[in-house]
């Protein structure tokens, strides 16, 4: 399937690209930002710049790629949003709203979207099925709780095949952009790029968390599913949900003599209070089948080999912000 993918060069859309290449699908990347050196090259995937924030440009590139279906990937996550909402806001809202009446106003059947358990807020029972109030606090949450209405608005007044998965905090090995959940992710980049993290929450800090491989499965699966089998646009998937101890515990037993300790952020440990402990996600595995495969151990034994060999010194790999 021709698939377009917005917010390509962001954490889940570099990995998208691979996955989807490898099932064969002819894909066509675009993003606000050059295509990064590790992407594959133009022979084997089209790269278009794109701003979300422009209707035109929008409509336009939808109009000539004419995909089967659209991964709209482009936002800015939690943290970086509080920095900047007013951004934010345009470019996760107003970003949305142009792919959607690009889809409809060119006929473009499926809209894949990755919303977050970032559209939760306080006052949360220990396990969040999907249909729990959404209160978000962030402005990224803000922007995502109501992408998951205006889909499902496109989904029943104009007939847009707007699916949707509400992401743990995804871990990959790759450099950390803004996100709030990054403490788990820059306990394993840190540990090994410098032997030493500083993680700004707590030690009994809890979120549900997910290893990249099964984030992708869950887009993919979602995508593919028969219509007919979907009783909901939107879906919790869930993974596993350790402590930030717990976290520190496995990289410290996979990388010797590293140091992990803690200072929370007041800020940052505010948005992380305010998210779920644990997931339900029983409508996802009754209607396409979720199971994930990946706990903390196998993540951990899966990535800190591909962290070794992606920040090893001869890598010219971007250094993340030390956060
Ligand atoms: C963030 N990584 O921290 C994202 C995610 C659940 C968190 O949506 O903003």
């Amino acid at each position: 399937m021709r698939t377009l993918v917005t917010g390509a060069g962001g954490q889940v859309g570099l990995d998208l690209i691979a996955a989807l290449m490898a099932q064969g699908h002819e894909v066509h990347a675009s993003d606000v930002r050059v295509r990064p050196d590790d992407a594959p090259d133009a022979r084997d995937l089209p790269w278009h710049m794109l701003d979300v924030c422009d209707p035109e440009a929008v409509r336009n590139l939808v109009a000539r790629v004419r995909p089967d279906r659209i991964f709209h990937l482009a936002a800015i996550l939690s943290a970086r949003g509080e920095s900047m909402p007013d951004v934010t806001y345009q470019v996760n809202q107003g970003g949305l709203y142009n792919v959607l009446e690009a889809a409809r106003l060119e006929g473009i059947t499926q809209v894949m979207f990755t919303s977050t358990i970032a559209v939760f807020g306080p006052g949360l029972p220990p396990s969040v099925a999907d249909d729990v109030p959404l209160q978000p606090t962030t402005m990224y949450g803000v922007t995502k709780a109501s992408g998951e209405m205006l889909g499902a608005y496109y989904s029943r007044r104009f007939g847009i095949d707007f699916r949707a998965v509400r992401y743990p905090g995804l871990i990959s090995a790759a450099v950390p952009g803004g996100g709030t959940s990054d403490y788990a992710l820059f306990m394993y980049v840190d540990g090994v790029r410098r032997g030493r993290y500083t993680a700004f929450c707590r030690p009994d800090t809890t979120i549900p968390l997910m290893y990249m491989p099964d984030g992708l499965r869950a887009l993919l699966e979602l995508s593919n599913a028969p219509r007919s089998a979907l009783t909901r646009c939107v879906y919790n998937v869930g993974a596993f949900s350790p402590t930030a101890a717990r976290i520190a515990d496995a990289v410290t037993a996979a990388i010797p003599d590293v140091k992990i300790d803690f200072d929370p952020d007041p800020i940052r440990q505010a948005i992380l209070d305010s998210w779920p402990d644990l997931l339900i996600d029983d409508a996802a595995r009754r209607d396409w089948n979720w199971r994930p495969e990946f706990d903390l151990e196998s993540m951990t034994n899966d990535l800190v080999p591909r962290l070794r060999a992606m920040l090893t010194d001869d890598n010219e790999t971007e250094q993340a912000p030390h956060v």
